[in-house]
């Protein structure tokens, strides 16, 4: 993996990371609870390179149609304005957090960040052409929020430290990691990533700083 360092028209998109999809929540991701403190490293690099940061909830009617009382496949969750569709306390996310809320409508599913939503809309009027996408869940919300990005033209970088799967079969979340590195994500690592490249000036001063 090459060293990504930030630039001016990044930004990090981290995707339903909720209370009901952590464990305890009623539609736990196995081990979903890991990405919180990745991300607060991730949320650190971005705040202090003063680039934006976003966060997708998943943000049901309490009759959404994918839950299974209503014939969907899914335990309620996420119910709007309930404890479940928090994001945990623990995830660090600054003021000026943007937050976009999807699936809102009783009678469609939505597990893409861009499905009806203006999230492509406030990207493009912040400038913004490469996203640091991560979150839950890889193999549902995550996969199709890339796909989507990518096919509205941003660059993508996958962060694989910070995505964990629902995995309803096992193997699911690796298959969707492969497809969208088949669509064109880059996947990335903390380790690899570093904040903005710093303004040189302070060394063009005449003389080296001090050793
Ligand atoms: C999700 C299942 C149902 C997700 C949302 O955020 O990945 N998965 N609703
Ligand atoms: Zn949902």
């Amino acid at each position: 993996m090459r060293p990504v360092h930030l630039a001016p028209h990044d930004a990090l998109l981290i995707v339903d990371v909720q209370n009901d999809f952590l464990p305890g929540g009623s539609l736990a991701v196995p081990a979903g609870d890991e990405v919180v403190a990745v991300l607060n490293r991730y949320i650190a690099l971005f705040t202090q390179s003063h680039l934006p940061v976003v966060a997708t909830r998943d943000w049901h009617p309490a009759t959404h149609c994918s839950f299974k009382p209503v014939g969907g496949i899914w335990p309620p969750h996420c119910i709007a304005e309930s404890r479940g569709a928090e994001f945990p306390a623990e995830l660090q996310l600054p003021s000026g957090t943007t937050i976009i809320s999807k699936a809102t409508e009783t009678d469609k599913d939505a597990y893409s960040g861009f499905e009806g939503t203006d999230l492509a809309e406030r990207l493009h009027a912040a400038g913004v052409t490469r996203l640091f996408i991560g979150g839950l869940a890889t193999d549902y919300c995550v996969l199709n929020t890339v796909s989507d990005a990518l096919q509205k033209q941003f660059e993508v970088m996958l962060l694989l430290d910070a995505i964990r799967a629902v995995e309803v079969r096992p193997g699911d979340g690796d298959a969707a990691i492969q497809e969208m590195r088949r669509q064109g994500a880059h996947p990335l690592t903390l380790s690899h990533l570093h904040s903005m490249a710093r303004a040189t000036s302070v060394f063009h001063s005449g003389r080296m700083p001090a050793q």
